[in-house]
């Protein structure tokens, strides 16, 4: 690629491409790629343009900057600190080492009244110079950007011919301080601070210490990624726990060869702890930059579903959510256990696409007040993104204020509302083309499925989920097949839009007991017949070429 350098009194330089990037659509979350990718000549910097062309308020506006520490995330910060200072804004907040989670970025832009943020992460993909790297937008409300932005930065990435940075010297963001490129701020802050300080306003701290003080051992998995700094701070500083609770708790570019994806096959090693050698009565583990979480109690998984429902029905025994809660929202492929929930609590209950960026707008009418997804994603109107420490801290508070164990919480819950069995498959890493002739087919079938005998029930609906916002009336189409069954099963199929490595399909399987049923069964087993049926009807095995899943949650 050949460059032409003009160079303006301010050492503004611009940059010409002569070519542009094809492939910087951004998916589910962000715009996500190989390490590799980003570090082409002007990779990153034309989709930082694209985000600076459009995103409103640029212009004397506040950003805030940060990422999950993973292989790159300075490199990145510089560039953009360059850029930003080119285009004009007045000011880029950004954190010491470049350390900010994903949860307490929103936080800062919401405090901050920025005009948005850019938070440098892949999230729960794999790290380090042969991993993942990752930019995700966040507007002004400090949540993912919407749609219609995310669109509109796409198609300027399509015609974009240029991109402008100051040329100046990279700035030291090992310590706290002020700088400045030409007008423009960098304020470098502690990442954590802010969000430390808002935990404690939703949060009993005391409450939580006692319970850990009594007999009550707990360990957390930071995964080496960007929530270490952060639970050492809550769990050992500010809650007492002993020194060792916060497993995996620096920050190492490449996560120390860990997938940071708090689930059981990735962090298998709490699993162990928890499931098999049971030393612990509560567990936890959050992803790369901090916003999903896996809750663990002694023998206990507690399905991130499920999750959603406990936190939902348990929510007046919390400080920060005593005065009630509005409504609820989960992701179309999350189990309705907290559907059960919203009607007992007589509150609104919202079934969004999957992705954080559409619960936005009803946490911002004050529509909802808790939201969350089956993918370990529960959050509140407290940022407007999901919150792994968050919910971790919500946990302990129940149970603080509860004094029962985890599996005791479940059981409680199941005997009240019944029990929503549910498992996602993911077959991970399939051959693109294979990938989309499978949902196309699956699609297809569809239509004629409506009515007729299905894993031993009768479908009722079946097509491809089409979301209209309640606020905005924006329409979301083609966003996961559905086949919901007379007996309240439901079967979700669709593409991921996170994986870099060919595609993967998740398979969301669920099948309803009621609280007079056997609660205490197998999922798998439950859920056999949805399984089998799925797999023959779609040819899963015969098209992918696998005859399991990769990951089952
Ligand atoms: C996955 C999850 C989705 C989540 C998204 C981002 O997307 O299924 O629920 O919102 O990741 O999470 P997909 O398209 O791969 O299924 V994160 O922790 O990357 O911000
Ligand atoms: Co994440």
């Amino acid at each position: 690629m050949k460059h032409q350098e003009k160079v303006s009194p301010f050492s503004e330089k611009k940059i010409r491409l002569t070519n542009s990037f094809e492939d910087q659509k951004p998916g589910t979350s962000g715009l996500r790629k190989s390490t590799k990718k980003f570090c082409e000549k002007d990779y990153l910097e034309s989709f930082i343009e694209a985000i600076f062309q459009t995103l409103p308020g640029i212009k004397g506006g506040t950003l805030v900057l940060g990422g999950d520490g993973r292989y790159g995330n300075e490199r990145a910060i510089q560039i953009i600190l360059k850029m930003g200072a080119a285009h004009g804004l007045k000011k880029i907040i950004t954190t010491t080492k470049g350390i900010l989670s994903t949860p307490a970025a929103s936080n800062l832009i919401r405090s901050q009244n920025a005009i948005g943020g850019i938070i440098l992460s892949a999230s729960h993909n794999p790290g380090g110079a042969n991993g993942d790297f990752g930019v995700k937008v966040n507007g002004a409300n400090g949540g993912p950007a919407p749609e219609s932005l995310t669109n509109e930065i796409y198609r300027y990435t399509k015609k974009l011919k240029e991109y402008k940075l100051l040329d100046v010297p990279d700035i030291s963001i090992t310590a706290k301080g002020k700088h400045f490129l030409s007008q423009m701020c960098v304020e470098v802050i502690d990442g954590v601070d802010d969000y430390i300080h808002l935990m404690q306003k939703l949060f009993d701290f005391e409450s939580i210490k006692q319970l850990i003080n009594d007999d009550f051992p707990v360990i957390f998995d930071a995964m080496n990624a960007v929530t270490g700094p952060y639970a050492h701070y809550l769990l050992e500083k500010l809650l007492e726990a002993p020194t060792g609770t916060v497993l995996n708790g620096s920050p190492l570019e490449d996560f120390g060869g860990i997938h940071p994806d708090p689930n059981l096959t990735y962090a298998s090693d709490l699993a162990e702890l928890l499931l098999e050698k049971k030393q612990y009565s509560f567990g936890a583990a959050c992803d790369g930059d901090g916003d999903r979480n896996m809750i663990l109690g002694k023998d206990c998984f507690v399905n991130p579903s499920d999750s959603l429902a406990v936190i939902t029905a348990n929510a007046h025994l919390i400080p920060g959510y005593s005065e009630g809660i509005t409504g609820v929202a989960r992701s179309m492929p999350t189990s309705s256990a907290v559907d059960v929930v919203a009607k007992e609590l007589n509150i609104k209950c919202f079934e969004t696409p999957t992705g954080w960026k559409f619960f936005g707008n009803l946490l911002d009418a004050n529509e909802i007040t808790i939201c969350g997804e089956e993918s370990f994603g529960t959050g509140s109107n407290h940022v407007r993104e999901k919150d792994g420490l968050w919910a971790v801290l919500f946990w302990l508070q129940i149970l603080s204020k509860r004094r029962l164990s985890v599996s005791e919480i479940m059981k409680e819950h199941w005997l009240k509302y019944g029990r929503h069995y549910y498992s996602r498959h993911d077959y991970e890493g399939i051959e693109s083309k294979a990938a989309n002739d499978l949902y196309n087919r699956l699609e297809n079938l569809l239509t004629s499925l409506t009515g007729k005998p299905f894993a031993g029930s009768i479908v009722t609906v079946a097509d491809n989920f089409e979301y209209t916002d309640p606020i905005d009336k924006s329409i979301s189409s083609r966003q996961g097949l559905r086949i919901l069954l007379e007996d309240k099963s439901r079967i979700i199929v669709r593409m991921s839009g996170t994986g870099t490595k060919g595609s993967t399909l998740r398979v969301y399987l669920e099948r309803f007991v009621p609280k007079t049923g056997d609660l205490d069964q197998d999922p798998q087993l439950v859920l056999k017949q949805l399984i089998d049926d799925i797999n023959s009807l779609a040819e899963i095995e015969r098209r992918t070429g696998m005859n399991k899943p990769t990951v089952i949650t």
